[in-house]
């Protein structure tokens, strides 16, 4: 018996060495240490022999386990180590290779005009005020001196969600509620960005969605001329200190009196091009002094306050700020268009 294990220990050792993966490395364990396996066999005849010889028959079983299982596990070990090489090797980062480079964005140039804009009347002295876009019939028109019967509340030219709930066709129903907010307090000098929808045609000049800024000051003794002179600062400080206005009459439900504002072209600076059609201006903001009735309807007494209000539109000064001739540019997400407004 004692042969026959020393035999099975040559044997089992010769295979041994020559096992080229883990597979076959188990495949040999089953076959010489498995349950049913070589060894299990051979020892299985200890049965048969005699009381002294068995434990010394057990010490060479044990022995030839050993040796075996010594050769299993130093091959074991080797694999793992040549599986974590090879491993190592196949995901093996350059880290001294350069970086893909990352694309920058850019602030939209819209929202460029806008932020350039609050900056100018934070400086004035203005806080900002926002408010929703789906928008009460009441705000957006009651409050704003335009009554049931306006012109301007057909159902064909606004964004209708419910007879009482509409799309905001200006962002002035923002400035009733900082109003009724307020309480009757002064002074108010807010100004209000945000977007406006109107149920039009898109082409080269309209969109069913675009952008205002509006301003509104409350307070005692507020005058026309602190409107002309907040406007005049505005304009010098967004297109060029020589910037002029110019003040024509006009007519709004919520300004009384109202007035439609020009400034110096600033493609030409004054002196007539194609841009401002040979007049030297362009017309970019209207305003007026806020009407008694939507005084007194945001809770404001009209004998003892007096508020002024302005507007514009942003796509239109951004247009004309950066010489764009369609304002579907501002909206198709071009990565050429909106590339060219990328601070460097
Ligand atoms: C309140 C009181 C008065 C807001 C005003 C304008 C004049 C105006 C348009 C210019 C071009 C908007 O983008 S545009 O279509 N706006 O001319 N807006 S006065 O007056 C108000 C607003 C709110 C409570």
């Amino acid at each position: 018996m004692r042969e026959r294990l020393e035999a099975l220990k040559e044997e089992a050792l010769a295979e041994l060495s020559q096992v080229s993966d883990a597979g076959q490395l188990n495949d040999l364990r089953v076959k010489y240490l498995g349950k049913k396996g070589a060894l299990t066999e051979i020892l299985r005849g200890m049965g048969s022999l005699s009381a002294e010889e068995r434990p010394v028959i057990g010490q060479v079983g044990n022995e030839v386990r050993g040796a075996i299982e010594a050769v299993i596990t130093s091959k074991q070990e080797e694999f793992q180590r040549l599986e974590t090489e090879r491993r190592l090797a196949a995901e093996k980062v350059d880290v001294t290779l350069p970086g893909r480079p990352l694309k920058q964005g850019a602030v939209h140039p819209l929202n460029r005009v806008i932020q350039d804009m609050e900056d100018i009347f934070i400086g004035m002295g203005y806080q900002i005020a926002e408010g929703p876009e789906v928008e009460t019939d009441y705000f957006n028109f009651e409050a704003l001196n335009l009554p049931k019967n306006h012109p301007a509340r057909d159902m064909q030219d606004s964004f209708y969600v419910t007879e009482d709930l509409l799309m905001r066709t200006h962002t002035s129903p923002v400035q009733a509620r900082t109003m009724k907010s307020k309480e009757g307090e002064v002074p108010i000098k807010v100004i209000c960005p945000g977007k406006v929808y109107r149920r039009d045609d898109d082409d080269a000049t309209h969109s069913f969605q675009f952008h205002q800024i509006e301003g509104l000051v409350v307070g005692r003794h507020i005058r026309m001329s602190d409107l002309k002179g907040t406007l005049l600062q505005f304009v010098r400080e967004m297109f060029g200190p020589q910037t002029q206005i110019r003040l024509r009459p006009s007519f709004f439900p919520f300004t009384e009196p109202s007035v439609e504002v020009d400034v110096t072209c600033m493609k030409c600076g004054g002196d007539g091009c194609r841009v401002c059609k040979n007049t030297g201006w362009l017309e970019i903001l209207g305003g007026g002094m806020v009407h008694p009735r939507v005084l007194k309807m945001g809770g404001y007494d009209p004998e003892e306050y007096s508020g002024f209000a302005f507007g514009m539109g942003v796509e239109r000064i951004a247009m004309l700020k950066y010489g764009v001739d369609d304002i579907r540019h501002f909206y198709y997400n071009d990565m050429r268009f909106l590339q060219q407004f990328a601070r460097n």
